[in-house]
């Protein structure tokens, strides 16, 4: 698992290079702009729950087979098992927002979860439209200009985003 720093060391340790003055200065625009990611991070956290239900909401509003016997959030055991899949990929996707890279999404979540859902016969493509569900809702939190100091946050916006986009890649 890495952050945005043990990232670049391991980088420069596999080519027994100092670090670069460029990564030095990538890496202090980014701790120069740290607050914006730690709003970000809270700003998710702390409306959480409302992201999983409004995105399953919206999920189930399109798929409704889902939701329908025999489908694959019917069932209340089902259905919390598929609130908390959502929950899980949320909690760490504000994981990798906080430390600045993907890889503890990738490695303690996203790794087999394609062929844990095809093992259960649960529809990774589903799931995916759920996650872009929970990105539309977490970005526009994170946005939203009340109450904060204004500034730029495109690149974060966008970083965010792609964490998103990866957990959606990985299981559809
Ligand atoms: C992944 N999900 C389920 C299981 C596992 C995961 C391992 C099987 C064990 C169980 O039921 O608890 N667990 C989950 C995860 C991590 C982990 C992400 C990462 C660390 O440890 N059903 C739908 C929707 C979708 C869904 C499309 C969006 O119709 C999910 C929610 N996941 C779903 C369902 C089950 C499940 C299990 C319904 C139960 C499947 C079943 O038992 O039939």
């Amino acid at each position: 698992m890495f952050d945005a720093f043990t990232r670049v060391i391991s980088q420069a340790d596999a080519r027994g290079e100092y670090l670069s003055t460029s990564t030095i200065d990538a890496l202090s625009a980014m701790v120069a702009d740290g607050n914006k990611r730690m709003d970000a991070v809270n700003r998710i956290t702390s409306n959480s729950q409302t992201i999983v239900a409004n995105a399953a909401r919206a999920l189930f509003e399109e798929q409704p087979q889902l939701i329908s016997p025999g489908g694959n959030a019917y069932t209340s055991r089902r259905m919390s098992a598929c609130l908390r899949d959502m929950e899980i990929i949320l909690r760490y996707v504000t994981y990798s927002i906080f430390s600045g890279d993907a890889s503890v999404l990738e490695d303690r979540c996203l790794n087999g979860l394609r062929e844990t859902y095809l093992a259960l016969g649960t529809p990774g493509a589903s799931v995916a439209v759920g996650v872009l569900k929970m990105k539309d809702a977490a970005i526009s939190i994170v946005m939203d200009p009340t109450g904060i100091t204004p500034g730029n946050c495109s690149s974060l916006q966008s970083e965010i985003a792609g964490y998103f986009d990866r957990a959606a890649a990985a299981v559809s």
